[in-house]
């Protein structure tokens, strides 16, 4: 069988399972939310990296099911935790392009919020700047529609695709995320230092938080401080947690 068709089965199965990367403060490392992972272990295969079935089931199309229970799978987990520790616990969900170009989305998104009774501002979704460059007029109304249900919308990978400033403007977001390659050389290239700034500068100019991603080393963190850069991601502070760990981690935080 190819990987597409043990893809296939993966769903069904049940060996798909989300793990959660805490994104805490800058400032002093409190958490404050997680990004849900898509993570899949065949039984014959083992872990199979996302690098490696993302882009198949993007070609394939199998990134709808399967999207489409990671976002179902997130919100009955923050119901889950939100019910557990009497707070909102905020979990944010890759969207595909192509679940953004699916008439079912805001339907699925509502649904999901009301059956797992999430507080709408505890999910949040992270589309890229590719994604809102094709069908702009469609996407536009979605993410309205999407926002007007108290849903928070991010751009991941934040200057890595065809930035046009101007969908900053358009489109209701309320985070920018700055992608890993710019974090990775802080402290050892100026011009990794100037991008940063700069995407920190564009967000605070326009009222949006900004997250840096894969954030590895006391010197990335100490440049994104000098930055007043607001969250971050990376394995500095965690890599991405099963669940079980995360509700230890809010156990310990309480
Ligand atoms: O977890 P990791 O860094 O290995 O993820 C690799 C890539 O897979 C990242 O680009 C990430 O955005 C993507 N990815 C992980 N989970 C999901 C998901 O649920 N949906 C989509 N569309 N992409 C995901
Ligand atoms: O594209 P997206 O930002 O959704 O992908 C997130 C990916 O980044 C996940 O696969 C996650 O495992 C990975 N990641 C998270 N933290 C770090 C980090 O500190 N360093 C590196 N290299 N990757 C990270
Ligand atoms: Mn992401
Ligand atoms: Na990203």
């Amino acid at each position: 069988l190819t990987l597409e068709g043990h893809l296939r089965r993966a769903v069904e199965r049940g060996e798909l399972r989300l793990v959660y990367q805490p994104k805490v403060t800058v400032a002093e490392e409190r958490v404050v939310g997680f990004e849900a992972l898509l993570r899949w272990t065949h039984p014959d295969l083992g872990a199979v990296s996302p690098a490696e079935f993302i882009p198949v089931a993007e070609r394939s199309g199998l990134i709808l099911p399967i999207g489409a229970w990671a976002l179902e799978q997130a919100c009955r987990q923050i119901g889950a935790w939100t019910a557990a520790f009497g707070h909102p616990v905020k979990v944010a969900v890759n969207l595909s392009p192509r679940q953004l170009y699916q008439k079912t989305l805001l339907e699925t998104v509502r649904r999901c919020l009301d059956q797992y009774r999430v507080p709408p501002g505890s999910l949040e979704l992270e589309i890229t700047e590719t994604a809102l460059m094709s069908r702009e007029r469609e996407v536009d109304l979605l993410l309205h529609a999407i926002r007007a249900l108290g849903v928070d919308l991010a751009i991941d990978d934040f200057g890595t695709g065809y930035s046009s400033l101007a969908y900053l403007k358009r489109f209701p977001v309320s985070r920018l995320k700055v992608d890993r390659t710019f974090v990775r050389d802080l402290g050892r290239d100026e011009d990794s230092a100037a991008i940063a700034r700069s995407i920190v500068n564009l967000a605070r100019g326009l009222k949006l938080k900004v997250v840096a991603e894969g954030v590895e080393t006391a010197t990335q963190l100490d440049v994104l401080r000098g930055m007043a850069c607001d969250e971050y991601q990376g394995f500095l502070f965690s890599k991405p947690l099963e669940a079980d760990d995360v509700r230890a981690l809010l156990a310990r935080a309480r």
